[in-house]
């Protein structure tokens, strides 16, 4: 099957080119888009020379900064458009490894969604501050107490998704864009009768760069499952 993974980078030089090398080591047979938002430091120059020098690396470049959520948004539907049939989202900074990609694409063949999961047996995160740990997992337990689906890591954006189930969850719909982004994508599968099941994963801290996380980004998120509750 057609299996791509989509890396969306905001300012991720040191990261990138390592990690498309990492992918394709382990998983000769994929292939790669990353949706760049115009990155000051060039991101998205040095991508657009790798995909030159290989037919399975793609970039697709956006103008501006939009949020995480509005570029994979724009790389489901790329990924649709050109017929891949098994789409996973990974970030750029290591966080997500590349060995538990392998296992996440073996899980898929036998589901509709695998979700790479913190929070089951095996799973778990490293170089976290206790801070960072317990509002991850809270998020988590908050989010299945509301949104009702017993999946552990709603949080978590290392997930591998059939083709049929994206195009069931109607990306058209979606109005979240910062951290409650992966909740709704996983929300509006499961509800569309979708099968998930989460694979544990080792999350590491980002191993170069700036990081983004905020208390103000916590907060909107606890609002925004609330919203889904009542409104999808
Ligand atoms: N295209 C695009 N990518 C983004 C944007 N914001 C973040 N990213 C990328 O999305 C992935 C996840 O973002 P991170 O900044 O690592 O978010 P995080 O893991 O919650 O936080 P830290 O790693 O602690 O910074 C990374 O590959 C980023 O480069 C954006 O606005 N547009
Ligand atoms: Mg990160």
């Amino acid at each position: 099957m057609k299996s791509i993974v989509i890396i969306p980078t905001y300012n991720e030089k040191e990261n990138i080119t390592p990690l498309i090398t990492e992918v394709l080591k382990l998983n000769p047979n994929v292939h790669i888009l990353v949706v760049d938002d115009n990155s000051p430091d060039g991101t998205g120059k040095i991508v657009q020379s790798l995909a030159e020098g290989n037919s399975q690396v793609h970039l697709l470049s956006r103008t501006q900064k939009e949020g995480l959520g509005r570029a994979y948004i724009a790389g489901f539907k790329w990924a649709l458009q050109n017929q891949f049939e098994i789409i996973t989202e990974m970030d750029a900074d290591f966080s997500h490894r590349p060995v538990d990609l392998t296992k996440l694409l073996r899980v898929l063949r036998t589901s509709d969604l695998v979700v790479g999961s913190r929070y089951v047996p095996g799973g778990g995160t490293q170089n976290w501050s206790l801070f960072r740990k317990i509002i991850s997992r809270s998020g988590g337990i908050y989010s299945r107490m509301i949104l009702g689906y017993p999946l552990n890591d709603w949080t978590g954006g290392f997930n591998s998704w059939k083709a049929e189930t994206l195009q069931a969850i109607g990306l058209d719909l979606i109005q979240s864009n910062g951290y409650s982004f992966q909740i709704e994508l996983k929300y509006r599968a499961l509800k569309a009768g979708k099968k998930g099941v989460e694979v544990p994963i080792l999350f590491e801290d980002r191993r170069v760069g700036q990081s983004k996380m905020s208390s103000k980004i916590v907060l909107e998120a606890l609002g925004r499952v609330i919203g889904l509750r009542i409104k999808v």
